[in-house]
């Protein structure tokens, strides 16, 4: 018997890709390096592997609640994690800063393809970028694009549930590059409904003036009259640029509203409701904007050439060809009929998820949902998103904090925020989500009882890992929410 750091030199290299290949030289060969990149990832790194593994079984016997995470597919996976990984491509299609792309210029336009084809866009009035590593730099990209550095946009505070992405600024500082580079102001909930106050954004658009208005949320239960908003854009001459990345997965299945129909760009992450690879996209309005009133001469929009131009060479390099790929199936997946089936169960989860809630006296900002997610209002309880948070993650149900409307401390919020696309991936029902809060309903009596006799949060955290009592009731509480977990299916690979 060879040891084994032999036997491995005597096997022959492992066939390039193609049957015909001839090119199969002993790896004895090649001197002392016998590195031949053919091992498993068990194999060539079992720390990491194990890692790999725990996640994996952390998310099967878990409630994946965050409103932004979904599963995504084994085939969508088997793109990211292949060979496409290794190619340089800077530029677009057919116009190429390196040789050998022939594959991912077929790839990248399929991908385009299929990006306009899943929100039923006509490609002689639209275009799309699907290079954007994700939605952050899709954004920026899309701004450098229409904007010149210090032109004004409004965005949806943070707070409020927009995005860091969106122009935010604390009281003191800067926070997102897009306030550091351009000038922000937000518009707000309105704190009497927690719907946007579209009054107030009108009002504030007329004193500012900005060039682009954003709608997008991300901590946001309610749909957004994009018509009202591109009203204002019209009155201001701003540009209307729609950040779908939470929703787009339920706007391309058509069971909310799109915001094709208004906006002159649209950005998105392609994993979250969209349930694909991390990436981002932008699509642009092209075509005949209008006709000039004097000549009667078309006038066409101009964002194709500015948007590809900022998202390379402007931000970033070369495309990550595995991730465009895998963006790719997931388009193909969600231009389907069952897609369509997930995102309305998307929808019905989440108003059973809403209803229970209210049911048991929890208090929703806006008073319910429209969309894939809900937020809770915990400050009437007594209780605050980081207490709460903690305490579901003990008894693994992932969710996380969120500020509500008139919240001063984003450490510890009012707020939690719960979504439905993550378990509706897992076919969880509405009888299901039932079940769910009475999970998350436990698990916030027990942080309630843990606050009535602690101070600050680190003495809350401390007291969860170290009352006997406590500890039990949580031992107690995960073991029936993992049982229950992990007797649903999950998408993706079977062991990683
Ligand atoms: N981090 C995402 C979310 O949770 O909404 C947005 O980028």
């Amino acid at each position: 018997m060879l040891p084994f750091s032999l036997r491995r030199l005597a096997q022959p290299l492992r066939r390039c890709c193609h049957p015909r290949a001839q090119h199969t030289r002993p790896a004895s060969q090649l001197g002392s390096q016998t590195w031949n990149g053919q091992e498993s990832l068990a194999d060539s790194d079992p720390e990491m592997w194990d890692l790999v593994r725990k996640e994996k079984d952390r998310q099967c016997r878990g409630l994946e609640m965050i409103a932004s995470e979904n599963f995504c597919s084994r085939a969508a996976l088997e793109a990211l994690g292949s060979c496409l990984n290794n190619k340089y491509s800077e530029g677009y299609p057919g116009k190429r800063y390196y040789g050998g792309a022939e594959v991912v210029d077929q790839i990248e336009l399929l991908c385009q393809q299929r990006a306009l084809d899943a929100f039923n866009l006509d490609s002689a009035k639209w275009g799309v970028n699907v290079q954007p590593y994700s939605g952050s730099p899709a954004n920026f990209a899309a701004y450098t694009a229409v904007l010149q550095p210090h032109d004004r946009l409004m965005g949806l505070d943070l707070p409020d549930g927009g995005h860091l992405t969106h122009g935010y600024t604390s009281d003191v500082k800067r926070i997102s590059a897009t306030s550091i580079y351009f000038e922000s102001m937000p518009y707000k909930l309105n704190p009497a409904t927690g719907l946007i106050d579209y009054d107030q954004l009108e009002m504030t658009a007329r004193l500012f003036r900005p060039k682009l208005i954003i709608a997008g949320t991300s901590a946001y239960a309610r749909l957004i009259d994009y018509a009202r908003m591109r009203k204002v854009c019209d009155e201001v001459k701003a540009y209307l640029l729609a950040d779908m990345a939470h929703i787009s997965g339920l706007v391309a299945a058509g069971v909310i509203p799109s915001p094709f129909d208004h906006a002159d760009v649209v950005t998105t992450t392609t994993h979250k409701t969209l349930r694909g690879a991390r990436s981002g996209l932008i699509f642009y309005r092209k075509g005949v904007k209008s006709l000039d009133k004097k000549t009667g001469k078309e006038i066409l929009y101009n964002f194709e050439d500015k948007i590809n131009f900022a998202v390379f060479p402007s931000i970033q390099g070369g495309p990550h060809n595995h991730a465009i790929a895998a963006v790719a199936i997931a388009l193909k997946q969600a231009s389907s009929p069952m897609f369509r089936e997930y995102a309305q169960q998307v929808l019905k989860n989440a108003k059973a998820m809403a209803a229970s809630l209210l049911k048991k006296g929890f208090t929703l900002v806006s008073g319910g949902t429209d969309n894939h997610l809900v937020l809770v209002d915990l400050r009437p309880r007594g209780m605050d998103g980081a207490r709460a948070e903690r305490v579901l993650e003990l008894v693994s149900i992932t969710a996380n904090k969120n500020t509500c409307p008139g919240d001063k401390s984003a450490l510890t919020p009012g707020g939690l925020r719960l979504g439905a696309p993550a378990l509706t991936s897992r076919n969880f029902r509405e009888a299901d989500f039932e079940k769910v809060v009475d999970f998350i309903d436990e698990g916030i009596q027990i942080g309630l009882d843990v606050k009535s006799k602690t101070s600050k949060l680190q003495d809350f955290k401390n007291f969860l890992l170290e009352d006997k009592d406590t500890v039990q009731r949580i031992a107690d509480l995960r073991q029936r929410v993992e049982k229950f977990a992990r007797a649903f299916p999950m998408p993706g690979f079977e062991e990683r």
